[in-house]
This record gives structure tokens, C-alpha cells and sequence, in this order.
């Protein structure tokens, strides 16, 4: 079995190295608290390496097939059920990976903080970040207020380095933004475009994916005359390549998309949608600050198939514990785009960073 340990003092960083070093796919096999402090990740290359091992003989599946009966897609359909059983572990590993160290040693950190940045790390609890994040945040605050920087910056900082943010601009031209119902997909493209209007840019094309909805169209075509942008609606993948080939040189290209919900053949149908792009196109999950922890998690199990490059997070200014999404992005290893902090287009849209998280995370 080809098994690799990473070590390091966060969790974060750690899994940020098993990823380069083993790709999306890697399988955390186990966690564990170094003696001298930091965390040991072992992880393993190959998932067919930990799918327990098949019985001697043939299964009673292969059996039933005949050498030349061509139902090929039976073997499909198994390995699909392995698949899918391996992507359940990792979900499942990924929640331990979010709490690696143990509870009495969180408690142990806790007690251990200076007076300063325990008041920080309980002000963070209180806005829903989970105990283990706010130790390690509050700790990275102590270590750079104790050389002398200031509150807002040593908190900026500490944030920064314990929640994954895209850095720079977006490269993809074109950019779906996917997620459940009502989470703020069309309000976040409304900001985005209106902001590219009023800096002068090129003039963003929007495209509306979503034929479910009644009234979707309009909602975003009322948006689009407002800027005097085009819209159209796009029913195939074949309409978004057409558009997409008229578009003109440079003009962002914005995809708003049906409300993920327990019908899974949505997010086929969107998959279809991002793979005519060939690799043109970046996938932003937008996610409600006021959403629970489970109701983040279920929607992850559609929003992971569409290999979302970067989150963003709307409705902050209604949540009294943004800390949960914003774990939550830590979590399944998602970096933060945007933060939608209100209705109003285009100002109410923040580019997430340190700074404009650490006002949500620890807002009065
Ligand atoms: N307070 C607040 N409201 C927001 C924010 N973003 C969106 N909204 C509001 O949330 C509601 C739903 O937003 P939409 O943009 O229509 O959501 P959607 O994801 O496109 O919804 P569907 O297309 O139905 O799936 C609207 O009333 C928006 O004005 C935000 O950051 N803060
Ligand atoms: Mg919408």
C-alpha cells in the first residue's frame, strides 16, 4: 500500500500539502496529535488501495455475466457503487480531519491563551466558530500581537492564515455560480456585473442556466437592462458553447444556474453545462451564512461534483454565526471568493479577505 505521512503544525497547511502531493483525490486514512505539537496526516495515493480486498473467486455480480454478453456497464455501475462508498470515507474522514486534535487538547490550547486572545477565541465561538479553528486563529493573533502588531491587523492576519481565500483575481472568463435554492446566486452576479459596468470593463454576458424556476429569466433580465448588459436564456450545452463563441474578446461571462435541491439531475445537467467550457470556465459554490452545518454539508454532496474552485458567502449580515460557513469552507478545503454582506448591487459584495472576515467573525 502506498501510504505517505504530512506533518505540520495545521491542520490546514498539512492537508494543503497532502493535496499538492497526492492530488484532490488523496484518502486520509488516519490523524494524529504530534507528541512535540502539530498534527501527523497519513494519507494514501491510490483509492483502489483501500477498497477492502475482493474474495477469492469470482463475485456473485461477475458470475452473472456471461464472457460475451457485453453488459459492461454492470461492471460500470459497481465500480461507480465503489466510488461512491469512497467518496462517503472521505466525507467522512474530512470531518475528522476539521477537529484533528483532540478535545482535552483543544482545552489545554484554551487554558493556555493569553487573556487577550482568549477573549478573542470565545468572541469567535460565539459567532459559530467551532472551538478547535478559534484556539488555533486566537493563537496565530497572540504570536503577532505579541511583536507588536496592531488589534485589527494581528486579527486580519490570523484569519488569513487559518481560512483558505483565493488569492488574486479569477482567470476563468467564464464563471457559473452554483448552489442551493435562494442562496444569492443571481444577486451575487447582479454585484459582479454591475461593479464590471461601473469600473468601466468590458461589459459582462449574462447567461441563465436555470430553466426550472418560473421568473428566473426575468429576475436576471431586469438586472441586465438596469445595466444595459445582454442576457439570454441557455436550455443545452450547445446554446452556452453558441453564446459563448459570439461573446466578444474579454467580456466576463457570468452563468447563473438552477437552485440545487434533492432532484440530483440538476447538477448533471449543470456538469454537462461546465464541461462544454473545456477547462474555460471556474465554478463559484455560493453558500447562506444563514444555512446550518448539516444543510452545508448535504449540499456539498452535489456541489462537489461540479468541482467548485471557490466559495462565496451571502447573507453575512443576517447570520449571528457566520463562523459556521466559514468553518465549513475550511472543512471540504473550498477557498472563499466573495462575502455577500447585504441586498443593495453592487456595494454589498466584499472580496473575502482577512480583514473583511475578521468584521463578520467578530462583529458585535
Ligand atoms: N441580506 C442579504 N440578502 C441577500 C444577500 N444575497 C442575496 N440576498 C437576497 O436573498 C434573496 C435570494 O437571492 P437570489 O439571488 O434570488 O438567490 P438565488 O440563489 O438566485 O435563488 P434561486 O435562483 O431561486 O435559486 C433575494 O431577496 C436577495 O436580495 C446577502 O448577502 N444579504
Ligand atoms: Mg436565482
Amino acid at each position: 500500500m502506498r501510504l505517505r505521512r504530512f506533518s505540520g503544525h495545521a491542520a490546514s497547511a498539512v492537508m494543503h500539502d497532502v493535496k499538492k502531493a497526492l492530488g484532490e483525490d488523496a484518502l486520509i486514512l488516519g490523524t494524529r496529535e504530534l507528541p512535540g505539537g502539530g498534527i501527523e496526516i497519513t494519507a494514501a495515493t491510490d483509492a483502489e488501495q483501500v477498497v477492502r480486498p475482493l474474495p477469492e473467486g469470482p463475485p456473485p455480480q461477475a458470475a452473472a455475466l456471461a464472457a460475451n454478453d457485453g453488459r459492461l456497464e454492470v461492471i460500470e455501475g459497481m465500480l461507480r457503487g465503489f466510488d461512491s462508498q469512497l467518496r462517503r470515507m472521505n466525507r467522512g474522514l474530512a470531518v475528522v480531519r476539521s477537529t484533528p486534535v483532540t478535545p482535552a487538547a483543544t482545552e489545554n490550547a484554551w487554558a493556555a491563551l493569553a487573556t487577550e486572545a482568549r477573549g478573542l477565541a470565545e468572541m469567535l465561538t460565539e459567532h459559530g466558530v467551532p472551538r478547535p479553528l478559534a484556539v488555533e486563529i486566537a493563537k496565530r493573533f497572540g504570536t503577532r500581537s505579541a511583536e507588536g502588531v496592531g488589534f485589527d491587523d494581528a486579527l486580519a492576519g490570523a484569519v488569513s492564515d487559518s481560512l483558505p481565500l483565493v488569492e488574486g483575481t479569477a482567470t476563468a472568463n467564464i464563471r457559473f455560480l452554483v448552489g442551493p435554492t435562494g442562496s444569492g446566486k443571481t444577486t451575487t452576479i447582479a454585484k459582479l456585473a454591475a461593479d464590471q459596468v461601473l469600473s468601466g470593463g468590458t461589459p459582462p454576458l449574462l447567461l441563465m442556466g436555470d430553466t426550472v424556476r418560473v421568473g428566473a429569466a426575468e429576475q436576471l433580465g431586469g438586472f441586465a437592462r438596469l445595466l444595459d448588459v445582454p442576457m439570454y436564456t441557455i436550455d443545452t450545452p450547445q446554446d452556452l458553447r453558441a453564446r459563448v463563441a459570439e461573446a466578444p474578446p474579454g467580456a466576463p461571462i457570468y452563468v447563473d444556474t438552477a437552485g440545487l435541491s434533492s432532484d440530483s439531475s440538476i447538477g448533471a445537467s449543470l456538469r454537462d453545462m461546465v464541461d462544454v467550457c473545456e477547462g474555460r470556465a471556474g465554478v463559484t459554490a455560493v453558500v447562506n451564512a444563514t444555512a446550518a452545518r448539516s444543510s452545508l454539508c448535504r449540499v456539498w454532496e452535489q456541489l462537489e461534483g461540479l468541482r467548485p474552485d471557490s466559495c462565496a458567502v451571502t447573507h453575512m449580515d443576517e447570520s449571528d454565526e457566520p463562523g459556521i460557513a466559514c468553518s465549513w469552507v475550511e472543512e471540504v478545503g473550498l477557498p472563499l471568493r466573495w462575502l455577500g454582506t447585504g441586498q443593495r448591487v453592487p456595494e454589498d459584495l466584499a472580496r473575502a479577505t482577512g480583514a473583511s472576515l475578521a468584521l463578520w467573525l467578530v462583529a458585535a
